[in-house]
């Protein structure tokens, strides 16, 4: 009897002290694809293929497979590119809404083996795979739904084909990490030659349900990226940032009451911070170009992000819980350009060097509260391994406890990570952070929504020995998994190139610093670039490229601004009824990114609609910039342009006209560059069609 009451007694005392005391797991999980995903962080999507040839961003399908020819295609180059970034995989485009395929497809005859590459015997898919298992990154594969090729799109015919399409990458390119299916579709396209606009209802017409049935049997491991996942979803924007606070967990909705959402059919905005106790573990991607545009144009090499800027991005994205999903964009060599190569360098040495060593390492943690008294399971110490699953936990009852971290002897730094064991649920809602300064606490930061990773950077350095960290919101017990503390290297961020309506370029700096040099032929300000004294005026526009100094040593990122003829004398001589909200049509060239022209109404408008300008006086004309409205909102955006010259302001020369691709999602500058240079004192912009709402809006126009 004896015998038998210790056995049971020890037996208990096991039971409790291991894994049966876990915490309960809350709400819904991550699968084994998505904490694949979490841990990766970080990948880069590559948009190679005719564009790079016809300089779009969206082709119309009528492109001949001839201009695939690179000289110089280099599948391991591109991918070690990503990889010198410290990105963790690719996916790769391998159909654009162009409807060209990379890989030599049995579905279609618009593919790789109709080009002169390898004497079309290539497969760049192929290609792909062997550098990603060379340089041990992962592979995934966007192919895109819309084909403006295929002239069954619209049919159920075209769907049979797309998911064959699928079935080949999967197929013959795997293991895969992810699936990205697009929720883009501008209506019109070549479609065989028919060239006329195909209207889906993007609710059912893909049947998306049966698709990913076929993702789960031949790439089990994948996960699904679209604006309804499932599995991951996308952020709403194309800016590459989450929301401050991000859920990993999401309830999709359909723009219409009623219906059934879909990729290219939900109020994408909700995806920026998702849902707190969601339908779906579907955490957000970030996805966001290295150049304004996705795919290559040789006007924008001046325009690729800089080191800071995509450390900033990797702090709203991954360190808010979402993937960073960057672009990258192949040159017509076939190859990542150097400048983009370099910038990406750059960022991951930034990286390595930010999240080499964690300050906290060996510090002395005391908690409030420890799960069943059982420290070596759920102690605070789990924070400080490595792993990303071993976590301090509380007793149920505790959801907002605190932990002391006693760093020994004074440490700098000005980011804190943290993260939760996410195998059981995003569980906390709200944290804040003290460090023990001038003999008190005080508090230095604070996060909401912790999930699989958060990185709270400070504006300033701060240095103490002491620091805690107090949960002050979560519906249950806590399951905390890591806690970091890094220093990001010192630097100086790039100064600011603002151009007014007289002319006067201006260049500022957030802090002073000890020097500001600049450039106007193109190249980068070094010490010995002109300094900036004061403003100067620039009439007839260009290329200013600054950077901020301090002393001799320290030098900041590379800032740019392109920029067109001045607008001191120009003035709207004509222009459609701008609506009664103040938005006026001078608000379109008073070189004022936030103020707007519109002519939005409530009820429906006619078009075309347009808006005239008189330069002052005659110049030659290389190219307009349209600016949409930099506000979020769709309302008045334009789609389909045309562009009109003219000498004397009475007869009038069409000079350009097409559509903005990829305008919704990524509203920046569209450039519209001329077939051949005119001379022109008045220009008309004039508009038939807008991707929302009734009439036009312009954030500002401009002319190289
Ligand atoms: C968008 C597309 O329309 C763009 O062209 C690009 O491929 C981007 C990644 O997704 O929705």
């Amino acid at each position: 009897m004896k015998k038998f009451t210790g056995v049971a007694l020890l037996l208990i005392i096991a039971l409790q002290s291991f894994g049966q005391t876990a915490p309960k797991p809350y709400g819904k999980l991550p699968t084994k694809g998505q904490l694949n995903w979490q841990e990766m962080g970080m990948y880069c999507i590559i948009h190679y293929g005719v564009d790079v040839y016809t300089n779009k961003e969206w082709g119309y399908g009528d492109e001949d497979p001839k201009l695939i020819n690179p000289s110089h295609f280099s599948a391991m180059q591109i991918v070690a590119a990503a990889k010198a970034g410290g990105f963790k995989g690719v996916v790769v485009v391998a159909k654009h809404h162009d409807g060209f395929c990379i890989w030599p497809t049995k579905t279609t005859e618009h593919n790789i083996s109709k080009s002169p590459y390898k004497n079309g015997k290539g497969d760049m898919m192929k290609e792909y795979r062997e550098a990603c298992d060379k340089l041990g990154m992962q592979l995934g594969v966007y192919c895109s739904p819309w084909d403006r090729n295929n002239p069954n799109y619209g049919t159920a015919d075209y769907v049979k084909i797309y998911r064959e399409q699928l079935k080949e990458l999967y197929t013959n390119y795997g293991p895969l990490f992810i699936s990205w299916h697009d929720g883009a579709n501008g209506g019109d396209g070549y479609y065989g030659g028919k060239r006329e606009v195909r209207k889906i209802d993007r609710s059912t017409y893909y049947g998306w349900d049966t698709t990913w049935a076929i993702t789960r049997k031949l790439q089990p491991n994948a996960v699904i990226f679209g604006d309804v996942g499932p599995d991951v979803r996308w952020v709403g924007n194309e800016e590459g940032h989450a929301g401050e606070t991000c859920w990993a967990t999401y309830t999709p909705h359909a723009p219409d009451e009623g219906k059934k959402p879909g990729n290219g059919y939900v109020k994408d905005y909700e995806g920026t911070e998702g849902t707190r106790n969601g339908d779906y573990w579907m955490p957000a991607e970030c996805d966001v170009s290295l150049r304004p545009g996705w795919f290559y144009h040789k006007t924008q090499d001046d325009g690729v992000k800089s080191p800071y800027t995509l450390l900033d991005l990797y702090y709203k994205s991954v360190g808010r819980g979402a993937a960073l999903d960057l672009g990258l964009s192949p040159d017509p060599k076939g190859i990542v350009n150097e400048i983009d190569v370099k910038s990406l360098t750059e960022f991951g040495n930034l990286l390595k060097q930010t999240f080499a060593l964690n300050l906290a390492k060996g510090a002395t943690l005391t908690a409030s509260n420890v799960r069943g008294g059982n420290k070596a399971q759920f102690g605070p110490q789990m924070l400080l391994d490595n792993d990303r699953y071993s976590y301090w936990a509380t007793d149920d009852k505790v959801t907002t406890p605190e932990v002391t971290i006693d760093l020994h002897t004074p440490k700098t730094f000005n980011v804190i990570r943290l993260r939760e064991n996410i195998k059981l649920g995003q569980r906390i809602e709200a944290v804040e952070l003290d460090a023990w300064m001038n003999g008190k606490w005080q508090q230095i930061g604070a996060a909401t929504s912790i999930g699989g990773n958060r990185l709270i950077r400070l504006t300033q350095n701060i240095t103490a020995s002491k620091l805690r960290l107090r949960v002050t919101k979560s519906p249950v017990c806590i399951a905390l998994s890591d806690f970091g503390l890094f220093k990001e290297p010192v630097h100086l961020t790039a100064p600011k190139i603002i151009r007014n309506k007289k002319g006067e370029v201006n260049i500022t700096t957030e802090a002073p610093v000890s020097s500001i040099h600049y450039t106007m032929n193109g190249q980068e300000p070094t010490l010995n670039s002109p300094v900036y004294k004061e403003a100067f005026t620039l009439a007839d526009g260009g290329i200013v490229k600054a950077r901020s100094f301090e002393g001799k040593t320290q030098m900041s990122d590379v800032s740019f601004a392109s920029l067109g003829y001045a607008k001191a004398d120009w003035k709207v001589i004509d222009a459609s009824p701008a609506n009664d909200g103040g938005n006026r049509a001078e608000n379109a060239i008073d070189e004022r990114a936030g103020t707007l022209y519109s002519t939005l109404t409530k009820e429906s408008a006619t078009y075309p609609q347009q808006i005239t300008i008189d330069l002052g006086k005659e110049l030659p004309i290389r190219a307009f910039g349209y600016l949409p409205r930099q506000d979020k909102q769709a309302e008045g955006i334009v789609d389909q342009y045309v562009f009109y010259t003219s000498i004397d302001g009475k007869e009038w020369t069409k000079v350009a006209a097409g559509e903005f691709s990829n305008i919704k999602s990524n509203p920046i500058e569209q450039p519209v560059v001329l077939g051949k240079p005119v001379n022109a004192r008045y220009f008309k912009f004039e508009s038939a069609h807008v991707i929302a709402g009734n009439g036009i809006t312009v954030a500002e126009l401009s002319v190289y």
